[in-house]
């Protein structure tokens, strides 16, 4: 049984399965910017490698002539310089179970506004140890396409080699996670983190590392992470027909839902911070975009599109990037978001949707993007919200 030394998991999180563990971090939890690690959603396609001592754990870094250096955990730690970043990782399911009930049945696993959690992560970057390795980072070979990640329990995947060697690209070795070693469930002793891409490209227990010409060949590069147009179905898809995701597109959800008395929103302050004096509904959630683009705008509607206002961007607590300079602060990381609406206004679902400083805005329904696989469910958010309780 494989399973047998998987780790124990936090009771709050959301089961959609155990084995292999998928589980989702509660909404109450969602509301923190850096999700507490014991809370981090947790998504295995397999079992968790039963590795305790990081000291036996080796990286085998392959170029492309062949050739293959090894490193252990330590001499990451001793050779390079330290990094780390605030960076939020969204399964590519993330609130598939929205367009499954928007639209029509989707494969996969059902998931709610959870499968997206923030931690800050600390490690090396990609790029020192390639160099390192022996690949020419400012002028590699021009058949050197992809870098591959490999897994220890046999899980793999793959990113364009351009993400890898980028300097403001901040893909790192990560070893740390909220300042504590990376708890089994994440990755220990060493996993990869690929910020601005969909979770599934940060490679956990990663073991090896492969300059190619090719992408990864697993299921999980060649087939299940991509998205076929609305009338595709399971049978038969021509898999090679669409390209891997890898950036994630803009995102954003409601997370949490309070009515608010009159009188208490005066004692909480809201009522001098929004100008309220009536019964209101305060709202709350995230919003998050790949790619490091930043989320410039959160729209919410109380009355299901009909009129909009904007949500208040809530304080952007990330550290920065590997480059360390302010001017180059990629948004690796989500930004929360939080809207007092007067209880009058409120007719029909609630409606929240995000804009990105690329002007990418998020579908109104499900249907224009419906695939199969209820990958990148990212049509606006809606919930029924009740005037009076
Ligand atoms: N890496 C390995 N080795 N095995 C896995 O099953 N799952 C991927 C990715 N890396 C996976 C992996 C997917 S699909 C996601 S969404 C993220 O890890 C989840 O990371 P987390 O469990 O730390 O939240
Ligand atoms: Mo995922």
């Amino acid at each position: 049984d494989p399973f047998k030394s998987d780790p124990k998991r936090d009771a709050a999180l959301i089961q959609h399965s155990t084995r292999p563990c998928n589980s989702e971090t509660p909404e109450s939890e969602l509301g923190s910017y850096i999700t507490p690690i014991e809370k981090f959603y947790v998504r295995n396609h397999l079992w968790v490698p039963d590795v305790h001592d990081a000291d036996s754990h080796r990286l085998t870094v392959e170029l492309y002539d062949g050739e293959e250096v090894e490193y252990t955990v330590a001499d990451l730690r001793k050779k390079f310089k330290e990094y780390s970043i605030t960076a939020t990782l969204q399964c590519s399911g993330n609130r598939r179970s929205h367009m499954t009930q928007a639209s029509r049945p989707t494969t996969g696993l059902q998931w709610g506004v959870g499968a997206i959690s923030t931690a800050t992560w600390t490690g090396v970057r990609l790029r020192d140890v390639l160099a390192d390795a022996g690949l020419d980072v400012q002028d590699p070979d021009e058949d050197i396409k992809h870098l591959k990640f490999v897994g220890a329990e046999a899980y793999g995947a793959s990113i364009p080699i351009d993400k890898a060697i980028d300097r403001h690209g901040d893909v790192l070795l990560v070893y740390s996670m909220n300042g504590q070693p990376l708890p089994r469930d994440h990755g220990f002793p060493l996993r990869a983190l690929v910020p601005g891409h969909v979770a599934a490209r940060s490679v956990k227990w990663l073991n090896k590392i492969v300059v190619s010409d090719e992408e990864s060949s697993s299921q999980w590069q060649r087939r299940d992470y991509k998205c076929f147009g609305p009338n595709v179905g399971a049978s038969h898809p021509d898999w090679d027909a669409a390209p891997a995701i890898q950036e994630t597109p803009v995102q954003s959800a409601i997370t949490a839902v309070r009515q608010v008395k009159a009188d208490r929103l005066k004692d909480s302050g809201l009522a001098r911070v929004y100008g309220l004096e009536e019964d209101s509904v305060v709202l709350e959630g995230y919003a998050f975009a790949g790619g490091g683009r930043h989320i410039v705008r959160v729209d919410i509607s109380p009355d299901r599109g009909r009129t909009w206002m904007q949500a208040q961007l809530q304080e952007d607590g990330a550290k920065m990037g590997a480059s360390g300079s302010p001017d180059d602060h990629r948004a690796w990381a989500w930004r929360q978001w939080r809207a007092v609406v007067p209880a009058t206004q409120i007719s029909g679902k609630f409606c929240v949707k995000a804009t990105d400083d690329s002007y990418n805005v998020q579908p109104d329904t499900f249907e224009p993007t419906y695939n199969f696989r209820g990958n990148l469910a990212n049509a606006w958010h809606r919930v029924l919200v009740s005037r009076d309780d």
